[in-house]
């Protein structure tokens, strides 16, 4: 690994409101107990939730550039809300700056929201992490805490069963890869 634990957090902490850093260490514990459990690697687990949430307070425009100036950004999140940016264009705004290379890496902070398709166990370890970190007080999510203990792709499935709900309720737009993510698990 080229970037360790501190170092991550040491680089994301100044793009970060307190809160969302504090989110962002929770996230780390979160993943790596996970990792501990599902046998996946630690130090990538570590990494990519450190770093899982660095564009969070991007500009919209900035964002919305690299979306249309990378050509590996699919094109279609424009056509859904800017939350959704954060993780694919963090990504690679991270592949840019710190030289982040790690495949592996970068596809768990792209799909940290969404989720998608094909998903591999570090992708599922840091989406769900991100959803049941300590913090979290989404309706449901003690019960995806409780299975997450033995069952991460059934964890996955509840959890994004609520996300997909939720939004629906809402009345908002489910990007696409939330639905292939949740049909994978069926
Ligand atoms: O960045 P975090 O707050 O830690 O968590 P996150 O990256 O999961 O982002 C959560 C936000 O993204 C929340 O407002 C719900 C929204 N979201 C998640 N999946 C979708 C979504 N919004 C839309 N429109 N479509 C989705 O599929
Ligand atoms: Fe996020
Ligand atoms: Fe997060």
């Amino acid at each position: 690994m080229e970037i360790s634990r501190e170092q991550a957090l040491q680089y994301v902490k100044p793009h970060l409101k307190a809160s969302r850093f504090d989110h962002t260490v929770r996230v780390v514990d979160q993943a790596v107990e996970l990792a501990k459990q599902y046998k996946v690697d630690i130090d990538k687990a570590e990494v990519a939730a450190a770093l899982h949430d660095y564009a969070k307070y991007k500009d919209v425009d900035e964002m919305k550039r690299w979306i249309v100036q990378d050509r590996r950004l699919p094109k279609d999140l424009l056509d859904y809300h800017h939350e959704l940016w954060h993780g694919p264009v963090g990504a690679f705004m991270l592949e840019k700056e710190i030289g982040l290379d790690d495949v592996d890496i970068i596809s768990a902070i792209s799909s940290h929201t969404t989720g998608k398709k094909h998903m591999s166990k570090l992708d599922k370890i840091i989406f769900l992490a991100d959803y049941i970190e300590p913090g979290r007080d989404f309706p449901g999510v003690d019960e995806v805490r409780q299975k997450a203990e033995s069952d991460l792709d059934e964890a996955c499935r509840m959890a994004l069963k609520n996300t997909i709900v939720f939004l629906v309720e809402k009345g908002r737009t489910v990007y696409p890869d939330t639905f292939h993510a949740y049909n994978a698990f069926i």
